[in-house]
């Protein structure tokens, strides 16, 4: 079998978030405020409309308010709230990510790394799957890297933003490493830059047939044949999944509903898919919730909370049918999407063999 790497970072994460958040058009900016005097502190992140008008990430906020009283467009100053980009990164991980791959690594609250068991053709159409739907459902976009490791993963992401898709392969790696910067690879900053050029290393090619002992006796022996290894594009790190606290399935019905008939009929199928992931982990859960996205995009969620762990499907049909018909008792809108969610996940042995005295 083979396997590549994905790494996932979204395109002005914050800005974006915010944007949709606000219902914002053009240029946004977001800001850190040190509450000093009004307008101290400085830019977090900011569109690439924004971007285009020469603001950028730590600017000053003054001087993007000057930017921004010049420009012939409206600029949009929002304060940085990071727990609520938190709870969408993690809705993205939840939603999209976790139907593709058993290991997801968050590398950071915009990125992360899925590493996949699938040839690259089939990793392409599914990084191409995984762009459409964080387009559809979260109306944001992000740029892939679909790279045979972490260290080729990261820089490909990035080489193609926004909504970029970069595939390397196994035998274009050399190529795709020869032709970046020295600077522009994960872990040499400015100062390996230096001292490497001091050693009349300066370019990523001559970095990768550099003399080890030459690196080694100015960088010591594990970084100077990390160095080494990172120009060629090597990279044997492994994805390092986090403990997985829910599993979640969510899909959009074939029409806006408010009739629970219409609506359970989507659970049977969001079960099984929870239920497929949760025994590839085995784990059990204890809780379970209905989640619901309404025709305003709001989402709402319902939860039960069971006498004990449990590995079984019914339950999780059963009870997402109580909370879907207490929920829709006071519920004026129409339902867009529907999901179900298993919570408070323990290692679960499967002990129905066992008799009972
Ligand atoms: N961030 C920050 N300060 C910085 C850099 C980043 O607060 N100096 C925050 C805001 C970003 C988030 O981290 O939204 C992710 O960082 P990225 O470098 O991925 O930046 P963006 O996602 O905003 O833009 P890009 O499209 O270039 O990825
Ligand atoms: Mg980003």
């Amino acid at each position: 079998m083979t396997n590549t790497v994905l790494h996932i970072d979204m395109d002005a994460f914050y800005a974006s978030v915010e944007k949709n958040r606000k219902e914002l058009e053009g240029a946004v900016v977001v800001c850190v405020y040190s509450g000093r005097t009004e307008d101290s502190g400085a830019v977090s992140t900011c569109s690439y409309e924004a971007r285009e008008l020469g603001i950028h990430a730590a600017m000053p906020i003054t001087r993007a308010k000057d930017i921004a009283e010049n420009a012939d467009e409206d600029v949009h100053f929002v304060g940085m709230d990071k727990e609520y980009y938190r709870s969408v990164s993690n809705r993205i991980s939840d939603e999209i990510y976790d139907k593709y791959s058993e290991s997801i690594e968050q590398a950071s609250i915009d990125e992360a790394y899925l590493k996949l068991n699938e040839d690259v053709d089939k990793s392409i159409e599914i990084a191409e799957d995984i762009q459409k739907q964080v387009r559809e459902e979260f109306q944001l976009t992000c740029s892939i890297g679909v790279t045979p490791n972490k260290l080729v993963a990261k820089i490909a992401s990035d080489r193609e933003k926004p909504e970029g898709l970069t595939t390397v392969r196994e035998d274009e790696v050399e190529d795709f490493m020869y032709g970046l910067e020295l600077g522009e690879i994960h872990g040499i900053g400015d100062r390996t830059v230096e001292r490497l050029e001091e050693l009349d290393i300066n370019s990523v090619e001559e970095l990768a047939e550099a003399e080890n002992a030459l690196l080694v006796e100015e960088f010591g022996e594990k970084q100077g044949l990390k160095l080494k290894e990172k120009a060629e594009g090597k990279d044997s790190s492994s994805v390092k999944p986090q403990e997985q606290k829910q599993i979640t399935r969510i899909t959009t019905l074939g029409e806006n509903s408010s009739i629970p008939k219409y609506i359970k009929k989507y659970f049977p199928e969001l079960a099984e898919e929870i239920m497929e992931k949760a025994e590839e982990k085995g784990v059990g859960f204890r809780k379970v919730s209905l989640i619901v996205i309404d025709d305003e995009i709001q989402m709402h969620t319902r939860s039960t909370t069971l006498k004990s762990h449990v590995q079984d499907q019914k339950e999780i049909i059963e009870n997402g049918e109580a909370l879907l018909e207490e929920f829709l008792e006071d519920f004026s809108g129409q339902v867009r999407r529907i999901g179900l969610r298993i919570a408070d996940l323990k290692e679960f042995e499967d002990q129905s063999n066992l008799t009972e005295f």
